[in-house]
């Protein structure tokens, strides 16, 4: 029973995917969402984000809430809305295109902005999308790893298109926020199931509704 999709989850964690037009932050979502690329997720649940539960090391249940900003860009009024409260920020560029990680400096000012010296600020994660285009990448390692290390941020490498390393960048992203600490093994794990759900497509875990209420007013801006 104790891994029941039916069972109240321990904590709840709201996270936002951001970054440029173009870095996959949709392709991410549906992929994490349902375990496949290049359909629009938003079309099929109506919403702006989805629930995805996950269980930590020490059997920790946690529901992620999941937001994709959609087409908002920076400046955009919408984006407070979506960055408040939130517990964890993705911020996504596509490693074939530097302007999309130049703009990340943008991106985490934004975000930053949105939290007060009063507020905790939600953990900050810097993901490099497209891995599968490694042949194209214009992104420097080093650039990447020196943006995170100076800011604090979590670090990631993940393709949307093949699910490489998506639910362990979702996995990790959660034990951060809660000081939870992946071993190996589990780490592993993560990397390996993405793989084999793209074989056989599953469509499990996608959105389930979980026994809280999410702030519903948020719940369906287009
Ligand atoms: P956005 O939501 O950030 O705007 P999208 O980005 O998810 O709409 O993706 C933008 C384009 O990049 C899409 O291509 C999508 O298929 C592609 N893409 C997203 N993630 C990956 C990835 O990991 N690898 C590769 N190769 N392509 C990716 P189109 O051509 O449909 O515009
Ligand atoms: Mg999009």
């Amino acid at each position: 029973m104790s891994d029941s999709e039916d069972e109240a989850p321990d904590k709840q964690l709201k996270i936002i995917i951001m970054g440029d037009g173009a870095s996959g932050k949709t392709s991410l979502a549906t992929r994490y969402s349902q375990e496949q690329f290049g359909r629009n997720y938003k079309q099929t649940i109506g919403l702006d984000f989805f629930l995805k539960r996950i269980v930590l090391p020490g059997n920790i249940h946690v529901a992620l809430q999941v937001w994709d900003i959609g087409g908002q860009t920076l400046g955009g009024k919408m984006l407070e809305t979506y960055v408040f409260g939130s517990n964890g920020i993705l911020l996504v560029y596509d490693i074939t295109n530097l302007a999309s990680f130049e703009n990340v400096e943008d991106w985490y000012n934004c975000a930053k902005k949105v939290f007060g010296k009063d507020t905790k600020m939600p953990h900050l994660a810097l993901v490099g999308n497209k891995i599968d285009l490694e042949h194209m990448r214009t992104v420097k390692m080093d650039k990447h790893q020196k943006f995170a290390q100076e800011r604090g941020m979590s670090s990631h490498f993940v393709s949307a298109k093949t699910g490489d390393n998506v639910s362990l960048c979702f996995q990790r992203v959660a034990a951060e926020i809660l000081g939870i600490r992946l071993t190996k093994p589990e780490v592993e794990q993560h990397q390996r199931v993405v793989k084999a759900e793209i074989i056989d497509s599953k469509y499990e875990a996608a959105a389930k509704p979980v026994p809280m209420t999410p702030k519903s007013s948020l719940c369906s801006i287009q």
